[in-house]
């Protein structure tokens, strides 16, 4: 149940959101997660130009953008490998635990008329969005890139803004794509380069990364819409150490938030110490790709205690009691569990 000094090395750059930040609706900038795979590009923003190729090609520079159709959204954003760290066996890359998550505004304009305007032909299957950000993995040099099927596109956004901010270095300034409801790993940053193309994109994101496979040689399926999951707030304060939890005997307030790529959320429930579960009340998200609210009343009584918590969304997808486990140790979005000491008040 280790894991090495190469993951402490990448978890130090790919931090997590402090589970506390849940508190808040719209992650603050900086307590929102990050997962950067090789290095943060430097970009002069007046130099730089984004390549948009269809039927057509154009080239825009940020000012060309900022004076197109502009829309503000809040999008839950998620790590595909959320979770990973819990699986067994264990599964080597950065190893989150369930922190991989944050809400942003992120402010743009629609792919959608852009790619309209460069011009999608009868033949066209996919749009390539590629980074500047370049690398080694598997072996493999590369830009970071990923492609979205024609439909999956539709719904993307060139954002340059995050909570009312250009974009910060680590998001992707000066230009990142943000595909609502979509795992993290197909809103690439510091987009150089959007292509439409008529064969599948077999680049190595695709094709060798975010799969879904029981083993080496499944070929597996692709890695999309982000499962259903619910956190909670930690309740209480916890120890430095192990970061268990202590709060005092009595009435607490147990909350959270919960989300799906799939549809809205229809339930929460939460579960103390394995008895049955129990529904909270869940709120309206502040957009539909959004997290909502939950919460819920407890009774707390002295001694340990285990309170879990899962979400079931309007397809009635549910979070499984088991990790589900695959090769790359994606989408694993087992019910939370936390363990909590209640104290007996002293005076
Ligand atoms: N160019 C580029 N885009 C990228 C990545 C990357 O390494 N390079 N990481 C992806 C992954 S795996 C995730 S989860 C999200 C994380 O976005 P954030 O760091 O803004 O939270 O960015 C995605 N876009
Ligand atoms: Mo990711």
């Amino acid at each position: 149940m280790s894991i090495s000094l190469e993951e402490l090395q990448l978890a130090a750059r790919n931090h997590g959101m402090p589970l506390e930040a849940l508190r808040h609706e719209i992650t603050p900038l900086g307590l929102h997660y990050l997962l950067t795979h090789y290095d943060i590009p430097l970009v002069d923003a007046a130099l730089w130009r984004l390549t948009v190729s269809g039927e057509r090609s154009l080239e825009l520079s940020l000012d060309d953008l900022r004076a197109r159709e502009t829309v503000t959204m809040p999008v839950t954003m998620e790590c595909a490998g959320n979770g990973r760290a819990q699986l067994e066996p264990h599964v080597v890359s950065q190893p989150w635990l369930v922190e991989a998550v944050g809400t942003a505004e992120w402010t743009g304009t629609p792919l959608a008329p852009l790619l309209a305007e460069a011009g999608v032909g009868e033949d066209a299957l996919e749009v390539v969005f590629t980074g500047l950000d370049r690398g080694v993995e598997g072996g493999v040099e590369q830009l970071y890139e990923r492609s979205l099927a024609l439909a999956d596109a539709a719904g993307g956004l060139l954002a340059w803004g995050c909570n009312g901010e250009p974009l910060p270095p680590q998001h992707g300034f000066p230009l990142r794509l943000v595909v609502p409801d979509w795992y993290g790993m197909t809103s690439v940053k510091w987009l150089q380069r959007i292509t439409v193309v008529s064969e599948p994109f077999d680049g190595y994101q695709m094709v060798t990364g975010y799969r879904l496979r029981r083993d080496e040689d499944d070929p597996g399926t692709p890695v999309t819409r982000i499962e259903p999951r619910s956190l909670m707030v930690p309740p209480g304060i916890p120890d430095f150490m192990t970061r268990r939890r202590f709060l005092p005997e009595g009435r607490v307030r147990l909350e959270g938030r919960a989300w799906s790529g799939w549809g809205p959320i229809e339930r929460v429930e939460l579960s103390v110490d394995g008895r049955a579960w129990q529904p909270a009340s869940v709120g309206d998200p502040p957009g539909p790709s959004a997290w909502a609210p939950w919460w819920m009343d407890w009774d707390a009584t002295a001694g340990e205690h285990e309170l879990r918590v899962r979400a079931t969304d309007a397809t009635g997808r549910r979070q499984p009691d088991a990790p589900p486990w695959n090769v790359g140790g994606y989408a694993n979005n087992v019910v939370q569990r936390i363990a909590v000491t209640v104290t007996r008040f002293e005076r």
